[in-house]
């Protein structure tokens, strides 16, 4: 079985798991929740869920095949789970829509990247916000969500892009309902607030069984950092056995 170590947070849509189940992976990964930022908190936790071991960034997602080979960066582990596809292709064939689609992945990468940052910042005390990281990214989000909704009512296909949205849409909106500090621009932001078509995408999109089988379902299996660490042994193993 492959391995994913990643964050089992199931409050936002996460893009890499949409593609695994659009690409017929779903049963044949194991899913091994990691806290990456717990890493930080070195009281309690320690480096108990670092993955340094396999991936030098010690970030989440990262992706064991079944030979033991480590995949890290979620636009590569997407990119593995279509070539190795069972089902459906999430990359068009080159070609414009190609480039609309992989476009559209940047994007949406972006924002999601970006709102983190945000979420970071904000574990500080308020004085000590950086007031520029907020000031600089409103207006790429709000630019980037108008275009947007002019152009979702033309959305029929479903492509990585359209996953990469969902995953920084969905995100947005838990940061700004979730979160107890509130952003110091936009302190009551709603995402879909004039943005009718948007909107109506995202509600129909959130219908599909890939995002349905993790999004607001609660993830079931051991947490343990005990798993996440034998789940990197067992790959430090494998990887020996190979070569
Ligand atoms: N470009 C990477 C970003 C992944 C990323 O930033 N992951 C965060 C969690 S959302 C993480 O693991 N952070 C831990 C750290 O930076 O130490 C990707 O798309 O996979």
């Amino acid at each position: 079985m492959m391995k994913l170590f990643y964050s089992p947070f199931h409050t936002f849509i996460h893009k890499v798991l949409v593609t695994a189940h659009e690409c017929g992976h779903w049963d044949d990964i194991d899913f091994i929740p990691t806290f990456p930022f717990k890493n930080l908190d070195g009281e309690d936790q320690g480096d108990a869920y670092s993955i340094a071991a396999l991936n030098p960034l010690d970030k989440v997602p990262t992706l064991a095949t079944e030979t033991g080979q480590v995949i890290f960066g979620s636009q590569a582990i997407c990119e593995y789970l279509d070539a190795n596809t069972k089902a459906r292709n999430m990359y068009p064939e080159p070609g414009p829509k190609r480039w609309d689609a992989i476009t559209c992945l940047a994007l949406g990468d972006t924002i999601f990247e970006t709102t983190v940052q945000m979420v970071a910042e904000q574990w500080q005390e308020p004085e000590q916000w950086n007031m520029r990281v907020f000031e600089s990214l409103w207006p790429k989000y709000i630019r980037s969500l108008d275009r947007l909704d002019k152009q979702a009512a033309g959305w029929t296909d479903f492509d990585i892009g359209h996953a990469s949205l969902l995953h920084a849409i969905s995100y947005l909106g838990f940061r700004a309902e979730f979160y107890e500090a509130k952003d110091p621009i936009h302190p009551d932001f709603r995402w879909r607030d004039g943005r009718p078509a948007l909107s109506d995408w995202f509600d129909a999109a959130v219908e599909r069984p890939s995002v349905k089988a993790h999004y607001n379902v609660d993830f079931a299996g051991d947490t343990s950092a005990e798993r996440c660490q034998q789940a990197v042994r067992d790959i430090l193993a494998l990887q020996k056995e190979q070569r």
